[in-house]
């Protein structure tokens, strides 16, 4: 935990960041700098035959479903014990941290549940669509695979990420300031087939879906959105959704809010109006300054974060080549440039955007610079196809008061300090 404030100009020495040596923001490692770190000769790790070179390894089967290395033991979700009062209504915390790429591993995915995780036999499972419908339907998991199905990579956010950074900077590392996201592709249904087959009534104007958990957690979706991109879901990364994720069915709802994507699906209800259940009046709304209530913020919007270097994850090989890593998402499409400062955003440099760049799905980004060994304040400042820019997080006060919890998508700042570590910082 820390509050640390780092004001405008000191104590940062301004002209000793502008030294680190950046180039044009793309490849800027420098030639040569970058010389092996370990003994070229006489290293007993060349030198001597070790163990894994001596004896045969276990053979197939011994892992029949394969675990990391144990050497990556603590690459795990992580929970912030004070946070919540039990562990059935909580939330952990993707390690981004430690991940590369676009796609979050299934075992990694962050977990949020309302009445614990819902254990459930795929053959005991139904889907029911009710309500405005011309006729009701029930389906089993065996139907469901009798539709057309799609692939599709989207992330998940919880509108309460970064939540606790409303005030200021709080949490001590990527994993617990935004690690409520994952990215994975999904393997579904597309809602609107189903709705299809129910054939929705001329005033069937929205749906609640619900879940099979001891939450029974309902949300109400306008109807536009489930017959534009919504999936019934039952694959995650090609395999079964996890347990954690709502296996075996669960509702995507690309670019909205993760509360929204109802896990172990289990009715989705046809009606007329809102239903303004608990999840969209009490919870996931913001209180504004004035008084009122934001209702119905469903787009998760244009967001990043620099998972490397950050508070888990310091520099611990000096001064040189450093490579700078980070994601990005928008809820309202691809992510389009990503901008990275080194001076707390006097000077932006295009970083480079590496890997598919698919909408509503994670980004990975990076920039390759050559460290001089002093301080950096790093930022990333995402844009996207609409052209919306991530704000600030003193923008996103001003607009929206010191209320809110939900949908803090301003700018992260992280102090690099002369010794590699690093910490959550505001500049104010
Ligand atoms: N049935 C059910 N669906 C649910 C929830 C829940 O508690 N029960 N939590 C919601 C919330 S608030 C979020 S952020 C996402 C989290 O999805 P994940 O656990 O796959 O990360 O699921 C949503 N769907
Ligand atoms: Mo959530």
């Amino acid at each position: 935990m820390s509050n640390t404030k780092v004001s405008g100009t000191s104590p940062i020495n301004r002209r000793t960041l502008l030294k680190a040596g950046l180039a044009t923001g793309t490849a800027a490692v420098a030639g040569g700098a970058l010389t092996g770190t370990a003994r070229a000769d006489g290293d007993p790790l060349i030198t001597e035959i070790q163990d894994w070179n001596r004896y045969l390894g276990d053979g197939v089967q011994a892992r029949p479903y394969g675990v990391p290395s144990e050497f990556e033991a603590h690459v795990v979700r992580r929970d912030v014990e004070w946070l919540t009062a039990s562990t059935e209504s909580s939330v952990n915390f993707t390690p981004l941290h430690e991940l590369e790429g676009i796609i979050t591993p299934n075992g990694l995915c962050f977990e949020r549940h309302h009445g614990g995780i819902a254990e459930i036999d795929p053959a005991n499972h139904r889907l029911m669509i009710n309500g405005l419908v011309d006729k009701q339907l029930v389906f089993t998991m065996e139907d469901l695979k009798r539709f057309p199905r799609e692939n599709r990579v989207y992330f998940l956010e919880c509108a309460a990420n970064s939540g606790m950074e409303w005030r200021g900077a709080q949490l001590n590392g990527c994993q617990y300031t935004h690690g409520m996201i994952h990215c994975v592709v999904y393997t579904g249904v597309p809602l609107k087939y189903l709705l299809q087959e129910a054939g929705v009534k001329t005033n069937g104007k929205w749906i609640l879906p619900e879940g099979a958990d001891a939450a029974a957690m309902t949300r109400s979706v306008p109807i536009e959105k489930a017959l534009d991109d919504c999936l019934v879901a039952f694959k995650m990364n090609g395999e079964a959704l996890r347990p954690e994720q709502g296996y075996p069915l669960r509702l995507v709802v690309p670019g909205w809010e993760g509360n929204m994507w109802v896990k172990w699906l289990r009715r989705i209800e046809v009606g007329d109006e809102p239903w303004h259940h608990r999840e969209e009046t009490s919870k996931y709304t913001d209180l504004l300054a004035n008084g009122k209530s934001r209702r119905f913020t469903w787009v998760m919007d244009v967001k990043s974060v620099i998972t490397n270097p950050s508070p888990q994850a310091p520099v611990t090989h000096g001064k040189g080549p450093l490579v700078i890593s980070g994601v990005a998402w928008s809820g309202n499409g691809r992510v389009t440039r990503v901008d990275v400062s080194i001076d707390g955003g006097r000077n932006w440099h295009t970083a480079r955007i590496d890997g598919p760049s698919l909408p509503k799905a994670m980004h990975r980004f990076y920039l390759d610079i050559d460290w001089d060994g002093s301080d950096l304040l790093l930022q990333s400042r995402a844009i996207d196809e609409m052209g919306y820019v991530q704000p600030t997080k003193e923008e996103l006060r001003v607009s929206r008061g010191e209320n809110s919890i939900y949908h803090n998508n301003g700018i992260q700042t992280w102090h690099v300090k002369t010794d590699g570590t690093v910490e959550n910082v505001e500049i104010s």
